[in-house]
């Protein structure tokens, strides 16, 4: 189901803000198994990460990710869990660029929405060290609001997203461009930070008097709890935007690593996942095509083709 949709006569916002006094939790992901690990774990949506997906093709968060290299994993993404993917489309590919063939690409693979960013062209990585320059935010604004008109489907959600923290204006600057996102029609505006002091973002969270929900991407100041965050009752959503990618790195190197140094497995079976675990996603699969009977000669067919070095 899709978590964030709104009831026609009402406006997007509102309904999210009435229908769901908690904050919804969202998360990164860069393929399918990662968005299927977030529906299993009870994530209200993911998030289709530019930063995990640019690492997992090798590449800079920047740019030079290609909104088909976007697309492609939203759409694989979104085709297999039934929680939204919102797609993390940067700039949406140059800050003059086409903005409504960005909505309609997004659409069409059944994303939930995108999130823009008010980075000028070109981007790089909010977390990254160096300067920012913004876009115009009036300029920003008319492409939040050529967004909105560009959808067909009233339940895809333009998420319009704040960088003024990330490029040190202030606190009065991201509530101003905010505003004017907001009055552009943005479902929600995430204020983003990279400071590891939560305050600046706190008091922006504070004094925000729109009707769109907030949402905070909490990577740089990451004790700030959901509770929290529901007492200012201005934050709709928080996006955990890269913890999984995180853990997954870490656990991955130990076992390797652990391996290595064993020169056997059996030293990091007991820590890691079961096999059970990545079979079952297979039998899921097989039963949903009805292949589930025979698999043993399915089996003996493929080690036989491997034997024969084809
Ligand atoms: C991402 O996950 O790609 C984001 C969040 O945009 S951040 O990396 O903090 O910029
Ligand atoms: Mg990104």
């Amino acid at each position: 189901m899709n978590h964030f949709q709104p009831s026609p006569k009402m406006h997007r916002s509102a309904v999210m803000k009435s229908q769901h006094d908690r904050v919804a939790m969202l998360a990164g992901a860069h393929d399918v198994l990662g968005a299927q690990l977030l529906e299993r774990c009870g994530y209200d949506g993911v998030w289709a990460s530019s930063l995990e997906i640019a690492a997992s093709y090798g590449k800079i968060d920047d740019d030079r990710l290609t909104m088909c290299n976007v697309l492609a994993v939203t759409a694989a993404m979104a085709g297999a869990v039934s929680i939204p993917v919102l797609a993390d489309v940067g700039t949406g590919w140059g800050d003059d660029g086409d903005v409504s063939r960005v909505v309609s690409a997004f659409e069409s693979v059944g994303a939930g929405g995108i999130c823009m960013e008010d980075t000028a062209y070109p981007k790089c990585n909010s977390l990254l060290a160096g300067s920012r320059r913004l876009s115009n935010a009036t300029s920003f604004a008319d492409r939040i609001s050529t967004a909105c008109a560009a959808r067909t489907n009233d339940s895809f959600l333009i998420f319009a997203r704040v960088e003024a923290l990330v490029a040190g204006l202030g606190g009065e600057e991201a509530l101003r461009r905010a505003s004017l996102y907001g009055q552009a029609g943005a479902d929600a505006i995430v204020i983003h930070a990279k400071t590891k002091c939560d305050e600046e973002v706190i008091e922006v969270v504070r004094s925000w008097q729109g009707t769109a929900p907030l949402v905070l991407i909490p990577t740089m100041y990451p004790t700030l709890s959901i509770d929290q965050m529901e007492s200012y009752g201005t934050i709709g959503f928080v996006i955990y935007a890269n913890q999984g990618l995180r853990a997954a790195i870490g656990a991955t190197e130990a076992a390797m690593r652990q391996i290595q140094a064993d020169r056997h497995a059996g030293g990091v079976d007991q820590w890691i996942a079961p096999l059970g675990d990545l079979l079952s996603t297979q039998r899921e699969l097989l039963e949903k095509e009805g292949r589930d009977k025979g698999l043993g000669s399915r089996q003996s067919f493929s080690a036989g083709r491997f034997e024969r070095g084809h």
